[in-house]
C-alpha cells in the first residue's frame, strides 16, 4: 500500500522548524537564522520514501505582530492547519511551561482537532528531568499521536520522525514528481538564500526590514563550456541609514553577503553562479498590501 499526505510544521518563531524541514527533506528548502521571524511564508518540502510521499509545509513562526507583514505571516501559518493530515507542533525543550505563543497554537490545534505529533526540539540544551516535566505538562493538554524529543541538527532523528509520520498516513498517491523537493522556483530559492545571509551577518532591526527581489536570471555557457547563471538581485530595506549599513565601508558588507549567498547557491543548486546585488530603500514596504500579499498562503 502506498501512502501520502500533507504535514504542517508549526511553532513559535526560532524553535527550529526550518532546521527540521531541511533535515527531513535532506535538501536546503528553507532559510535558517539565529534571529526571530526568519521564515515569511509557507514553503513546501517533499520527501519520497519507498512506500510513501510526505509533503511538508514549513510556516512562519508565531510571534506578536507589529506590522501588516507580521499579521500576514501569522495568518498564513494558521491557514495551513486545516489542510494538513498531520501537524508537527514544535516547541523548545528550554521552556518551563506553556507560554503565551505556544498556548495560542495549542488552542488552534484543539479547535481543528488535527492529528498532531509534538516535537520537542533543542534537547541538547536541557537536562533530562526538565524534559520529562515538559512532556508531562503537554500530555495533559492534548492527545498527541506521539511526543518526540529531538535535536533538529542531528541526522539520527530524521527517520524516527519520518517513520512516525508514515505510520499515521492514509493510503494515497504521489502528488509530486519524485525529482521535486520543493514548490519554490530557483528564483525564490535565490532570494531566500540572499536574505538568509543578510539575516546572519546584519544586526538588530536592519535584516528584519529587508526583502530581496531577483530581477534577472539567465543561463549561458562560459568560455570553458560550463553552464553559468547570471543573477541580478536587489536588496530592499526600510531606510537610508540601513542602506549604508548593508553596503558597508567600501562595499565590504554587501560583498560578504553576496559571496556567502553565491557559495551556498552553487553548492545547493549544483550550478555556477555570477551574482550581482544592489541595495534600494523602500520605506514602509511592510505595510504595503501589494508586497505583503506575496506572503499569503497560496492555494
Ligand atoms: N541548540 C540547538 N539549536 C537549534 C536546534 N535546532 C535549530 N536550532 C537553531 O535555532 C535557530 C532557529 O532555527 P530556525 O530553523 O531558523 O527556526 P524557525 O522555527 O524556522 O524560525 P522562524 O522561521 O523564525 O519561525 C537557528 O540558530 C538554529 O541553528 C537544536 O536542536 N539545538
Ligand atoms: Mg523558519
Amino acid at each position: 500500500m502506498f501512502k501520502s499526505g500533507f504535514v504542517t510544521l508549526i511553532g513559535r518563531t526560532n524553535v527550529g522548524k526550518s532546521t527540521l524541514i531541511n533535515l527531513l527533506v535532506g535538501e536546503k528548502v528553507a532559510a535558517i537564522a539565529n534571529k526571530v521571524q526568519t521564515t515569511r511564508t509557507a514553503i513546501k518540502g517533499i520527501v519520497n520514501r519507498e512506500n510513501s510521499q510526505i509533503i511538508f509545509t514549513d510556516t512562519p513562526g508565531i510571534h506578536k505582530p507589529r506590522t501588516k507583514l507580521n499579521e500576514t505571516m501569522i495568518e498564513t501559518s494558521f491557514a495551513t492547519i486545516p489542510d494538513s493530515d498531520i501537524v508537527l507542533f514544535l516547541i523548545e525543550a528550554t521552556s518551563d511551561n506553556i507560554g503565551k505563543g505556544d498556548r495560542i497554537i495549542l488552542d488552534k490545534i484543539k479547535e481543528t482537532k488535527r492529528k498532531t505529533i509534538l516535537i520537542i526540539n533543542k534537547i541538547d540544551l536541557v537536562e533530562k528531568e526538565k524534559l520529562l516535566n515538559l512532556i508531562d505538562i503537554y500530555r495533559k493538554e492534548y492527545d498527541f499521536e506521539a511526543v518526540i524529543p529531538i535535536s533538529a541538527k542531528k541526522e539520527k532523528y530524521k527517520n524516527i520522525i519520518l517513520d512516525e509520520i508514515e505510520k499515521n498516513l492514509k493510503e494515497g498517491p504521489a502528488y509530486y514528481d519524485i525529482e521535486e523537493y520543493t514548490d519554490q522556483t530557483l528564483r525564490q530559492l535565490a532570494e531566500e538564500t540572499i536574505r538568509e545571509k543578510a539575516l546572519k551577518i546584519l544586526d538588530q532591526e536592519v535584516p528584519h526590514g529587508i526583502f530581496v527581489e531577483v530581477e534577472k536570471m539567465n543561463s549561458r555557457i562560459n568560455k570553458k563550456g560550463e553552464e553559468i547563471y547570471d543573477i541580478e538581485a536587489t536588496i530592499y530595506c526600510l531606510r537610508n541609514s540601513h542602506k549604508g549599513i548593508i553596503i558597508g565601508k567600501n562595499g565590504e558588507m554587501l560583498k560578504r553577503i553576496g559571496t556567502m549567498a553565491r557559495i551556498d547557491m552553487e553548492k545547493n543548486f549544483g550550478l555556477k553562479i555570477n551574482l550581482k546585488t544592489w541595495v534600494k530603500v523602500k520605506e514602509d514596504w511592510q505595510e504595503n498590501d501589494s508586497i505583503v500579499n506575496k506572503f499569503k498562503l497560496k492555494k
